[in-house]
This record gives C-alpha cells, sequence and structure tokens, in this order.
C-alpha cells in the first residue's frame, strides 16, 4: 500500500519496491562479479547462495481436502472451474508470497508481517455475519472448515502499488456463505472488518489508519463468483502474513480491497466507508477496480512488475477478469467511481 495521508515518514517509495527475489537476484549477479575480485570476498559470495534463505512461514496442510482442476469432485459453486478461476501463468513462488506482504497491523515493511505475525493466534476466532439479513449468524473458523468445502482458485493479485503475484488460494465463495444468512431485500453492500486489537496487531498502536481495516463490496459484487474467502493457499493454512484464519480475494479490484483476518461481514443499505477511502479519498476510491487507464494521482497504472520478474508488463482491465465482471459496472463511469 502506498503512504496514505497518516503515514509518519516511513514511506518507501514506490520505485524502490524491491522484492525479495529480485533483490537476491542482484545480489547473485554481484556475487559473480566479486567472485573474480577476491577470495575472501569470494567464499563470503558463495555463502550467499550455498545457505538456504531462512523458512519464511510455519507450513501447515490444510486440515479438509481441497478440489482442485486436476481432481474429479464438482465444485460448490454449480459453475465447476469457470473461465477465471485458474491461470497458466507461473505461480509466484510460495516464499515470495509469504515474505513480501502488505498487512499494516503488521507493520509497514513488505518483510515486516512475515516476522511481525509469526506468534499471532488465530484460534479460537469467530466470524459474525450479520446487518440486513434474515438469519445472522456467529461462525467458528473451523467450522467454516468443515461446512464449505474448499476449492484451489488460481489468480493474479494486482496491488495498487504497481506489483503484482499469481496465487493458488484455496477457499469457498463468498456467495455461498452470504446463501446462509439470507440476504434481506434492503441489502445492497456488504462490509468486511478485520479484528481490531492493538494487543495483538502492533500495528494497530500507531495511528496509520483509521482502525480496525475495513472495506467493502456491492452486494452483486460480493456474490460474483470469482469472489472468494480463502482460508489457505498452497494447501497450506492461511499463514498469517498473509490474512490468518480467514480473508477476502477479489481477483478484479486492487489489492486492498482483499481484507485480511476478518472478523464480521455486515450487509448493509448505504455504501460502506473503508480504511482507505478514508484516509486518502481522492487515491483510494470505493470501488478500485484495476484500470490501467485511470492513474493514482502519483504514479500511472499502466504497468506493473510481477513478483520475481524482470521489466514490467501491461496491467489488463479488471486485471484479465473484465470477461467474467465487466457487466457489473455496465453503464457506470469507471473514473468517476475509481
Ligand atoms: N487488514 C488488512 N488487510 C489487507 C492489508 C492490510 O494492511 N490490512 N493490505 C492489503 C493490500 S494493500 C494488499 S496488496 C493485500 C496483500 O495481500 P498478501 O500480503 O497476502 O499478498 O492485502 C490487503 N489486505
Ligand atoms: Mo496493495
Amino acid at each position: 500500500m502506498p503512504p496514505g495521508a497518516k503515514r509518519e515518514g516511513t514511506d518507501v517509495p514506490v520505485s524502490e519496491i524491491t522484492p525479495k527475489s529480485l533483490y537476491l537476484g542482484r545480489r547473485e549477479i554481484l556475487g559473480g562479479a566479486l567472485l573474480l575480485a577476491s577470495p575472501i570476498v569470494t567464499a563470503l559470495a558463495m555463502k550467499s547462495w550455498i545457505v538456504p534463505r531462512r523458512a519464511v512461514h510455519q507450513s501447515k496442510p490444510l486440515p479438509v481436502p481441497v478440489v482442485t482442476a486436476a481432481s474429479t469432485a464438482p465444485s460448490t459453486t454449480g459453475a465447476p472451474f469457470a473461465t477465471g478461476f485458474f491461470t497458466d501463468e507461473a505461480r509466484t513462488p510460495l516464499a515470495d508470497v509469504t515474505s513480501y506482504n502488505n498487512f499494516y497491523e503488521f507493520g509497514l515493511g513488505k518483510e515486516d508481517p512475515q516476522e511481525a505475525a509469526r506468534g499471532f493466534v488465530t484460534r479460537p476466532w469467530t466470524l459474525s455475519v450479520d446487518g440486513l439479513v434474515a438469519r445472522p449468524r456467529v461462525f467458528d473458523v473451523d467450522q467454516l472448515l468443515r461446512r464449505f468445502p474448499l476449492e484451489e482458485r488460481v489468480y493474479r493479485l494486482r496491488c495498487v502499488e504497481g506489483w503484482s503475484m499469481v496465487i493458488p488460494w484455496n477457499g469457498f465463495p463468498l456467495a455461498a456463505l452470504l446463501a446462509e444468512v439470507a440476504p434481506l431485500s434492503s441489502a445492497r453492500y456488504v462490509e468486511f472488518t478485520t479484528l481490531h486489537d492493538p494487543e495483538r496487531m502492533p500495528g494497530q498502536r500507531r495511528d496509520v489508519l483509521d482502525w480496525p481495516y475495513r472495506e467493502g463490496l456491492r452486494l452483486d459484487e460480493a456474490m460474483h463468483p470469482l469472489t472468494l474467502l480463502a482460508l489457505g493457499l498452497y494447501g497450506e493454512v492461511l499463514p498469517n502474513q498473509n490474512g490468518a484464519p480467514v480473508r477476502l480475494v477479489v481477483p478484479w479490484k486492487y489489492g486492498f480491497k482483499s481484507a485480511k483476518s476478518i472478523v464480521r461481514i455486515r450487509l448493509t443499505d448505504t455504501e460502506p466507508p473503508t480504511a482507505w477511502s478514508v484516509a486518502a479519498p481522492e487515491e483510494y476510491g470505493f470501488y478500485s477496480n484495476v484500470n490501467p487507464d485511470v492513474s493514482h494521482p502519483r504514479w500511472s497504472q499502466a504497468t506493473e512488475r510481477r513478483i520475481g520478474e524482470f521489466g514490467r508488463r501491461r496491467t489488463q482491465r479488471y486485471n484479465g477478469y473484465g470477461e467474467q465482471v465487466a457487466q457489473l459496472y455496465a453503464g457506470m463511469d469507471l473514473v468517476r467511481n475509481f
């Protein structure tokens, strides 16, 4: 996430966003040059090749099976593995997915959350679904795991800062959860709230955002089959730094819409304020659909850097999910509704 209104002089310029895999790559190139220079330095350079990268998360397999494209079981949505649920693009390595994060509750640096969230306790955990619904419910997260079959979805993630990843999520459609609570006809929006607990989320002791982190979708966006509640990735329990135990994934919107460590989902009749639109309304709109034609006030959104790649690639409208979602915005002015 780029600096918002309240960031306190710790900004990393977007131009300096350097994924771990890339700077490791640079160090290897540097090592190659040093190899010719001095045997002592050579030994040090070799060390960075030989010593494996420190484990970046506690690997824990999901306790339930995951329905994958390769498995024969049908998907929970009735539209098994529809276009857009997968991409053939190379998956971002797990080590990068878990070491280059935006999770301001655990620090502002990309590599802070993997350390700061290491001891974050996510059990017990409840998710309350309420507001304009006929049957408000409080789900225990283990109940969610058993009740809704987990699917694999390989989605592109495009951060508003101009980098992207390809992540194999494990989760279930948010629509399945909303069906359980029976939205009232007056419900038009859905608000997502992250845990608010400065004792457990040290970043919340600083006045960076108006905590707790809040996000929102229109109800039809929330019901869209691409919209996922993720409880895992790469077949593992969702790592803490990626938003354990349950986070939202909305692949056609900028990454910040995908709220982490959610405790509450509330249906409303008015557009909910979101943490980023409150912090910097001129920079982060409610919709935040990926759009190469609408620049952020401080940088272009035309291109992005895929983590692990050199150079930049063109950003796709709706992050490449236009075929699935463009009709949600038919007739809307997407410059005004940015
Ligand atoms: N609660 C919370 N959710 C959050 C954020 C955050 O700081 N706090 N950062 C967002 C941003 S800017 C992005 S790009 C994604 C990053 O998800 P990842 O670290 O799993 O790749 O999480 C989003 N969800
Ligand atoms: Mo982001």
